[in-house]
This record gives structure tokens, sequence and C-alpha cells, in this order.
């Protein structure tokens, strides 16, 4: 087995070089008096040409963890962040629940305060804040939302530690683990370090299903009268998608996405039955009589609606049971826990096997009727706010949709009404996280950048999810790292989410019959200008027929101009939009 014997003075120049060994790229830093031996040693690395991982400054924790999330999304390869001791992992931990709930592979670490009191090992307490800053368990305040925890404490064991990390994060369900660095270690000098290379932790290995439940499923399936699929990340492996087109294709099965954080089916596939985002409602479930689960949390609302008492329940994902989600209860007649990517192919060929091939044919041209219907009434709905002002929701992304080239990556902090968008190839649009931990938007299309830089790279946010998003620090990043991207802001002037919370809860409340919705509304703003201060290009947009145009210049701004951009749409949900 190959060997490789690194030349280092400290272990923080040992770790990184490790962390250049195991694939890691980038580096997203929020630094602290913990970092000194970090930044020295990413000193040398530039000095004397030495590998590791590139260093990127990101002067907001959320932002920079939610970079490593876009990064991953767009790369399929989890990235390292470093933030500063207990402070610096508070204001990254909304972000990991991101990261944690969206099955996305980090590597959060953090500095630990200085252990020792008295002068004696490099790297000692020599600062105020290294008494106040240190905890009992540092980790304890994300435990929860992570694989893996663990502190550094030897030299001797930095491989096998960020190993173990990594193989964690990497093992299905995917996502992030935590690791401490405390300064004395990371200090501490060291000559040389020989690590396996390539490492021998090998953690990706496909999960396939039990044969027999895929039978009993494509059974089921094969003789459904009303069957419906629902998902929402099957494509978060984007083979998957492949799988669940020749699924769709085997039985004409129709296809409905809830919340989809990917691309996981063709939109102008026959067999596309629609989305339902947030807290929409989906009458046609109740009819369906077998219902296949495709890596999906939350296929529908069961106080609102569901499938009769007798439908069959098949849920498919590498956890179906989404083990750490403390509740969850819907049915799972036929559990298939496994990798979609991997068991699509096989329940397609085992339906195919079954089915009858007149019925499916029948099927798929009443599904390809309503499919062309629904797309018809859709574009009739947006054309008709093409004059409307406030601007409508659906005029503005039917706008979006025409402006987006075939090179662009969308990130949807969810406003953008994808029924009036074309369809986006595998890994060309992410959806937010459902932890919906606010702010998601601008880091993950910062990283979605990093990591596809020929790509154009937009992020629909609302006005309160840009807010949440440190728009400052993100905007910062973007002109530090080089990384022009378009942000357009649905700015409604409110949070809407808590007013539509406060009808639903109390339809004939106060809040509602008064229309008063104290904490729900923000104040009108020009955020055009936040990112004037940083060299991008900003622009205000009123007039639904000045759109396109204002998205024109914005995008040649990013893709011609290098330069990012913020179009701030004042906006407003018309009826028959989708609520976030
Ligand atoms: C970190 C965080 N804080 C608070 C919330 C609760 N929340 C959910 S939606 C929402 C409002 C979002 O406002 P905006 O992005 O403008 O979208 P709108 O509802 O107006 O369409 C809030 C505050 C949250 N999801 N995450
Ligand atoms: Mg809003």
């Amino acid at each position: 087995m190959g060997k490789k014997t690194l030349q280092v003075e400290t272990v923080a120049q040992a770790y990184l070089e490790l962390l250049r060994d195991r694939g890691i790229d980038c580096f997203f830093a929020n630094a602290g008096t913990d970092f000194a031996s970090i930044v020295d040693a990413f000193a040398r690395a530039a000095a004397e040409g030495r590998a590791a991982p590139r260093p990127l400054a990101v002067p907001h924790e959320f932002v920079a963890v939610s970079m490593a999330h876009g990064y991953y999304l767009v790369t399929g390869r989890p990235q390292a962040v470093m933030v500063h001791v207990t402070v610096g992992t508070a204001n990254g931990v909304g972000a990991v629940i991101n990261a944690s709930r969206a099955q996305v592979p980090v590597l959060f670490s953090a500095g630990r305060t200085p252990i020792t009191e008295e002068a004696g090992l490099p790297g000692a307490r020599d600062t105020h804040i290294h008494w106040a800053q240190e905890a009992f368990d540092q980790a304890g305040m994300l435990r929860e939302y992570v694989k893996w925890d663990y502190e550094l404490r030897q030299p001797g064991q930095l491989e096998a530690v960020v190993d173990r990390a990594l193989e964690l994060a990497m093992a299905e369900p995917r996502g992030p683990v935590y690791l401490t660095l405390p300064r004395e270690v990371l200090a501490q000098p060291l000559g040389e370090l020989t690590i396996a290379s390539p490492p021998r932790r090998q953690a990706v290995s496909r999960r396939f299903p039990d044969p027999v439940r895929i039978e009993e499923a494509a059974d089921r399936l094969a003789r459904a009268r009303n069957p419906l699929i629902v998902t929402a990340e099957a494509g978060r492996a984007p083979e998957a998608v492949a799988g669940l087109v020749a699924l769709a294709d085997a039985g004409a099965f129709p296809v409905l996405e809830s919340s989809p954080a990917h691309v996981n089916f063709p939109a102008d596939h026959p067999c596309h039955a629609g989305w339902i985002f947030g807290s929409q409602d989906y009458p046609a479930i109740a009819e369906a009589d077998v219902v296949l689960v495709v890596d999906c949390d939350v296929p529908w609302f069961p106080a609102r609606t569901r499938p009769g008492d007798d439908a069959v329940v098949i849920q498919l994902a590498a956890d179906p049971f989404y083990s750490r989600y403390p509740m969850r209860s819907y049915p799972c007649d036929v559990p298939l826990a496994a990798e979609p990517a991997a068991a699509l192919p096989l329940l397609a060929a085992a339906v195919r096997s079954r089915i009858d091939p007149a019925s499916v044919s029948a099927r798929r041209a009443r599904l390809a009727d309503a499919h062309r219907a629904r797309r018809e009434a859709w574009s009739r709905a947006a054309l008709a706010e093409a004059t409307r002002r406030p601007i409508g929701f659906q005029w503005a992304s039917r706008c979006i949709g025409e402006a987006l080239g075939p090179d662009a990556i969308v990130v949807n902090e969810y406003p953008l009404d994808l029924r009036h968008l074309p369809p986006f190839a595998p890994r060309a649009y992410f959806g937010s996280p459902h932890s919906g931990g606010l702010g998601w938007g601008l880091g993950a299309a910062l990283g979605a950048k990093l990591g596809a830089p020929d790509r154009t790279v937009v992020a629909t946010v609302g006005d309160g999810a840009y807010i949440f998003g440190a728009p400052s620090a993100a905007h910062l990043a973007a002109r530090l790292h080089g990384l022009p991207f378009l942000t357009v802001i649905f700015n409604n002037g409110a949070w809407e989410a808590v007013e539509r919370a406060t009808r639903s809860v109390h339809p004939d409340g106060w809040a509602a019959t008064t229309s008063s919705f104290p904490l729900a509304g923000l104040a009108p703003a020009h955020y055009e200008e936040i990112v004037r201060g940083f060299g991008g290009h900003g622009e205000r947009v009123e007039d639904p027929a000045e759109l396109p145009a204002a998205l024109g210049r914005a995008l040649r701004a990013v893709r011609d101009g290098g330069r990012q951009a913020v179009l701030n749409v004042l906006c407003q949900r018309q009826a028959g939009s989708p609520k976030g």
C-alpha cells in the first residue's frame, strides 16, 4: 500500500497537507487567535508551493458553512470549514443544521481555547478570551446535527482522526462532522509524518435494496390503479434521475415533487405531475392506491390530505425512516432501504416484467394530456401577471426562466416558482434544505460558483432570506475570491410566511380580521445599494415590463463583466402562487 512522508514543522502544516492529500480543495475559514498555526502553515504553503487546500476567508460563519454546502452540491466532494472556537461555532450552527438535514457532508472544525495557563507549550493561553471562551463541552451545541465529533488531542492521531471524520461524513446517509483543534496541538513541532496515500478508508459503497422488497414493491406498483411517486431529493445523486425516468416510463407512473431540493425528474416529461411547495396541498394524494415515496422526508401533510387507509406506501431512501427526525409517522408498508440510484433501475426492470403494456400506454396518454393542460394553464397564469404591479412572483419566475442560459445553476431559497421555468438538467437546480435555516441561498450560490466556475450561478431569495444570508459577508466573499453571481431578491417587504402561518392557524383571528401582522413586516429597503459597496451591479425593478431587460443587464454584468449583481425586484404573490 502507498505511503507518503510529509516534511513538516508543525501539526498545523501536517493537517493542511493531509487535507489536500484527502482531496479537500477548499478551506473556508473565519479566523481568530486559535488560527495562529493555521495562518502560519498557509503562509509556508504559499511561500514554498506546498500542497494545501485553497484558503478562503469568509467573514461570517453561516456563509462559510453554506459555501461548503453549495460546493458539495455541484461537485459531490466534501470540503473543510474552520471557525473560531465556541463563538464561531455558534454562528455556524444554523448552517450545520441545514447541511445535516440535507445530508451534505462537511468537515466543520473549530479551534479550541488553549488548554494550558502557564508558560511552556507553544500556543498556551495569552489573552483575555482564552478563559471566558472555553466551554465544558464545545461540541455539545451541535452534537445533535453532526454524525461525529472529536477533539484532536495528539499529533500522532492526526491521520486517524481526519480519515475517521471524512469516512463518516461520506458514509450514507451523509452529513457534517465536527472536529475541534486545540491551539497547543496545532502549534506542536513535528519533523515528519508518514501517512497512507491514497488513504485506506474508502467510505463510498452503494447501498442496494433487499431483492425480496423490490419484488414486493414492483408487484404493488404493477397492480396499482392509481399509482403515484412522490420525491424531494431522489436527484441528490444525479444518476438517480435516469433511474426515476426508467421507472416512470416502465409503468407510466406520475411523479410529484414535494419541495424539491434537487433536480429529480425532467419537468417536461409527460409523467411529471407538478410540484408542491411549503405547505401546499395536493388533493390527488387522497386518490392514490399505491404511493412510492422516493427520498422524501415529508411527502404530504397528514393533517390536510393523505392517501386512503388501504393505500400501500412504499418508502425508498438510504434511510427511509429518517432516523434523526424525532417524529415522523408516515406509513411504510414496504421499506426499501437503499440509495435510489441503485434501487430505481432494479425496480423499473421488475415493474416492466410484470405490468400490462396496454394499461401503461393508456395511462401515459392520460398523463401527457394532463401535463400539457397544466403547462398551458401555468403559462396563462404567468402571462396574466405581465402588466401587474407590484410584479407577480409567477411573472418574475417566468422572466428568470427566459433569461437563463443552458449554463445556469439556480440556487432557490424558495421564491422561484418552478412551474414557469424550463426543465433543468441534473445538478443545475438546488432548493432550500428542508430544515429551512434561512440565509442558505447566498452562501450556497457562492459555493456553487466556486465548484463550477464556468457556470452562471443565480440565487433567488426572498427579502427576508437575503438579510438572513449576511449579505455584506457574502458580497465581500464574492469580491475577495472572484465569485461573480446574480442574486434576484423577490422583495415583498415582508416575512410573508409568518403572516400566512398566522392566517392559517387563526383564519378568523385578530390579525386576519384587522389585516395587521405585527412581527411579520419588513421596512422598504434599497437592497440594490448593498452590492454596489462591494463593486457589484445593483438595480431596483418595479415595472414588470422592465424585468427582462434588467435581468439581461445583470446577467451580462456577471458573465461578461465578472461582477456580482443584485436585482431588487419589488413584487407580491398574486393569487395562485405557491407559498414558500
Ligand atoms: C434562521 C431562521 N429564522 C427564522 C425563520 C422563520 N421564517 C420562515 S420563513 C420566514 C420569512 C422569510 O421571508 P422572505 O424570505 O422575505 O420570504 P416571504 O415569506 O416573504 O416570501 C421566516 C422568518 C427561519 N426559517 N429561519
Ligand atoms: Mg419577503
